[in-house]
């Protein structure tokens, strides 16, 4: 039988091996048209995936660009902003030419301005050779046209790599340049609201034999995306503009996001606490001083706080970063799980307690 191809991630089709990448029923390889691969097929019509290993390795990819000289360009997920840089793509971005492409701008509120997270993420990565930053949106449009005629303006003649962490939109991006040059939906890369959904290189012809490639996001192990399971995933990424939502504290307690952050505010005087995440995460305010028991309980019981990862460790076991407020307005940024903005708390502590070692950091304030 000849080789055929999905549609969607590329890969080879085969009925040997159900749990390998490119299995489809054996009828199904018999049908004369673009056929999908059973794992794309669950992707695109199920919204359902299957977890296989990524086959690539990010070494290889970054060797192959520096040999063909090829242009990078890194998408980023403005959730999840530093996942960009495991160690070797920060040594990479040192000496080669990339672009920024800072996208899923639609999740933040319209209240906050361009021109501010623009001057956010350009003074992120000040130290590295970037030639040109856009901001964009697959799903309100923002900016795709120009990012489309920053493809061709840049690559002249080279082949083109989107590079970026897991669901930071990079298959999405290429769709929409795919959309522009043909109406076929079936020639269109699987994308979904999970992790990991493209898993090898995929190519995409740009003529003269010049390619435009995807590739698996990868992990930075610094991100909530990195540590929580697929069904708790869907649940921290918005799929909406974010509505802020407002607690004012008045004296130390904590809020409880799932179980995924337990939020200890020490304070001696009323605090306003903006929190900036996905509106399907239910904040329950607590006692600060939980024991292991009750928190397991709370998290475990309760309808009303979600969303629960259950291989989570005892609170005990939690990682804990500190903050003394001293400023009138500060910005405390989660990756993988959203913001918050405190006000008034000038001399208040602020602990963060997570199952996992993400990282936390206060940022030059971008609201
Ligand atoms: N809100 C919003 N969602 C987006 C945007 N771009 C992509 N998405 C969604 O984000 C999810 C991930 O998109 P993908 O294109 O699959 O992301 P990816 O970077 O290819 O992910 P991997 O293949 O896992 O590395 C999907 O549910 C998309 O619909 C955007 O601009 N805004
Ligand atoms: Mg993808």
């Amino acid at each position: 039988m000849k080789t055929r191809l999905c549609a969607s991630c590329h890969q080879e089709l085969q009925n040997n091996n159900e749990h390998a990448i490119g299995y489809i029923p054996l009828d199904f390889l018999k049908i004369e048209r673009p056929l999908f691969c059973k794992r794309c097929y669950d992707i695109k019509f199920h919204n359902s995936i299957n977890d296989f290993e990524i086959d690539v390795s990010y070494k290889n990819i970054l060797q192959e660009i520096k040999e063909t000289n090829s242009l990078v360009i890194l998408i980023i997920d403005i959730l999840n902003y530093r996942s960009i840089l495991p160690e070797y793509l920060n040594t990479f971005l040192e000496t080669n030419n990339s672009i920024l492409v800072i996208n899923k701008i639609d999740l933040l509120p319209k209240s906050i301005k361009k021109e501010k997270i623009l001057s956010f993420i350009t003074n992120t990565f000040s130290n590295f050779k970037i030639q040109k930053i856009i901001l964009t949106s697959t799903m309100s449009k923002l900016n795709i046209p120009e990012f489309i005629q920053t493809i061709e303006t840049f690559r002249e003649n080279r082949d083109v790599y989107l590079l970026g962490a897991t669901n930071s939109g990079k298959s999405s991006l290429i769709n929409e340049y795919i959309k522009k040059y043909t109406n076929k939906t079936e020639e269109l890369i699987a994308t979904s609201f999970y992790k990991n959904t493209t898993i090898r290189l995929i190519s995409v012809p740009l003529g003269n034999n010049r390619y435009l490639y995807d590739t698996p996001g990868f992990s930075s192990n610094l991100s909530f995306y990195d540590f929580v399971d697929l069904k708790v995933f869907r649940y921290i990424v918005p799929s909406k503009e974010i509505k802020p939502i407002v607690y004012q504290i008045n004296r130390s307690s904590s809020l409880l996001f799932g179980n995924l952050l337990k939020l200890d505010i020490i304070t001696e005087k009323p605090l306003s606490i903006v929190i900036y995440m996905a509106n399907t995460i239910k904040i329950k305010r607590a006692k600060t001083d939980l024991k292991n028991e009750t928190y397991t309980n709370i998290t475990t019981n309760q309808k009303e706080i979600f969303p629960i990862m259950k291989s989570a460790p005892l609170l005990s076991k939690y990682s804990s970063t500190k903050f003394r407020i001293n400023k009138e307005k500060t910005d405390i940024y989660l990756h993988g799980l959203g913001f918050l903005t405190l006000r008034n708390g000038v001399d208040s502590i602020i602990i963060l307690n997570t199952p996992y070692e993400v990282l936390i950091e206060e940022v030059e304030t971008f609201i």
